[in-house]
């Protein structure tokens, strides 16, 4: 189903009207209520009277992760801070956290939002939806569980972790929708199999599955095991959180980005030019509607492209492909340009190990080095847990995983492996997955 198909299906060229209006109006907005808008639009000379919406978009100024960290923790809020009901936060790698808002008005948008992206996924009204993305300053949790109730699913709130628990739920609550991170949901299926609980005791249908980078090959495994459609939903706290934009579970080919609200543009990372439609460079936000927290030309440091052509699902919203690396990841190992993306996809198909795995990138004598740390399966952990690194089976897993991203990537990486759940995690259960140490050295 489409949950607004007024606003999900409309012709191109009204969708544009209504962002070039909404457009117009922020610019007026941020200018009027934030000190740091005001001195930014001064800097570059552009007047909010002679704006004139979607044509000078690519004339704005670019909003920065360093501008929020500057203006922590409220300072580029648009409202006064009685008219905040919600904050959330997204634990930064170093420092201090990035700190969202939300007037009421936003915490309906976002429900909305939320509901669209349920609706994508294949996810119908009355379903029983298990949401395991955890609730707190993440927006995952609270973000999706607005939305399954604006929908009319029956929300079960049951957070991130607890393996157990969840097995449980799934099969006593008859769990038809799964929301979590798509390596949780390989947790899942393992630790299903693990508990020998059959598929047939599960009415599982729909997993939506975001807040951290997959491939497909991942979704294959995912589908396949688990026996479900596996969509991917996208989002940042700076921009609302879950919600900004999902693939349709009928072409499962890129994800459509909320337009009526978010304006995307690609641009490349080294010169800040905007990039024509299908190439792969940064993408950059423009809030349209939000109250609390709106940003103009926000750098995600995602990589993707952008996809206008009309879709078999009936949206006319654009779509952004699978979210390919980080700008500020992209490694230049000796001369060769490695995503974590492409040694995670390398990964992918690999017996006896976790999707869990950690690059650290070194430089001795002036070489940079990478190390790729992976955990392994309870299984395979348990098979040869006194023995040392000179163990067979640790050094046939260990040439295996070189190989393979030596004939992926033409480069050679040490691999270490680790037990299953030893390498550090952050707060919302992230794994860290790349770690520069090069400035240290
Ligand atoms: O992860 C919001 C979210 C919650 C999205 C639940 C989807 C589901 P942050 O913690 O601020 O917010 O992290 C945002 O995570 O800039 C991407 O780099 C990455 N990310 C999120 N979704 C995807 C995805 C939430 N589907 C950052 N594919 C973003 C790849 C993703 N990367």
């Amino acid at each position: 189903m489409i949950w607004n198909p007024a606003i999900e299906t409309m012709p191109r060229g009204e969708l544009e009207q209504l962002q070039n209006q909404r457009l117009t109006q922020l610019v007026n907005r941020l200018y009027e209520n934030v000190p740091f808008y005001r001195h930014l639009l001064d800097s570059h000379h552009v007047s909010p009277s002679a704006f004139r919406g979607l044509q000078d978009l690519s004339n704005l100024p670019f909003t920065r992760k360093n501008d929020l960290r500057e203006n922590y923790p409220f300072k580029l809020f648009a409202v006064p801070r009685e008219n905040v009901v919600r904050v959330h936060a997204s634990s930064g790698t170093t420092g201090k956290p990035t700190v969202v808002g939300y007037t009421r008005k936003d915490i309906d948008t976002w429900a909305e939002l939320c509901a669209r992206c349920l609706a994508l996924s294949g996810a119908q009204p009355g379903q029983m939806f298990q949401n395991a993305y955890g609730y707190g300053l993440f927006t995952g949790g609270l973000g999706m569980h607005y939305g399954g109730e604006k929908m009319g699913l029956t929300v079960v709130p049951v957070s991130g972790g607890n393996t157990a628990r969840q097995m449980l739920l799934l099969q006593d609550f008859g769990t038809e929708v799964l929301s979590c991170t798509p390596s949780y949901a390989l947790t899942l299926a393992d630790a299903l199999q693990e508990a020998g609980i059959p598929r047939s005791s599960l009415k599982l249908q729909t997993l939506i599955l975001g807040a951290e980078p997959w491939t497909e090959a991942m979704r294959q495994e995912i589908e396949q095991r688990l026996q479900v459609d596996a969509v991917n939903i996208y989002g940042l706290s700076e921009i609302i959180g879950p919600g900004v934009s999902n693939e349709c579970v009928e072409a499962k080919n890129g994800s459509h980005i909320m337009e009526d609200h978010f304006i995307p543009e690609i641009i490349d990372p080294e010169s800040g030019q905007v990039l024509p439609e299908g190439e792969i460079g940064e993408l950059v936000f423009t809030t349209l509607t939000k109250e609390a927290f709106p940003l103009i030309r926000y750098r995600t440091g995602d990589l993707t492209s952008l996809n206008y052509e009309k879709c078999v699902c009936g949206r006319t919203h654009a779509r952004m492909s699978r979210v390919i690396g980080r700008s500020d990841d992209m490694l230049i190992i000796r001369g060769v340009n490695v995503f974590p993306s492409q040694i995670e996809e390398a990964l992918t198909g690999i017996a006896n190990i976790t999707p869990h795995h950690q690059i650290v990138v070194t430089r001795r004598d002036r070489l940079d080095t990478l190390t790729v740390f992976v955990e392994t399966t309870e299984d395979f952990y348990r098979a040869i847990e006194n023995s040392d690194d000179q163990n067979p089976a640790i050094q046939r897993l260990s040439k295996e995983i070189h190989q393979k991203i030596h004939d992926i990537l033409g480069i050679n990486v040490r691999v270490e492996i680790r037990p299953p759940k030893s390498l550090p995690r952050s707060e919302g259960g992230k794994l860290n997955r790349l770690v520069d140490q090069r400035e240290l050295n």
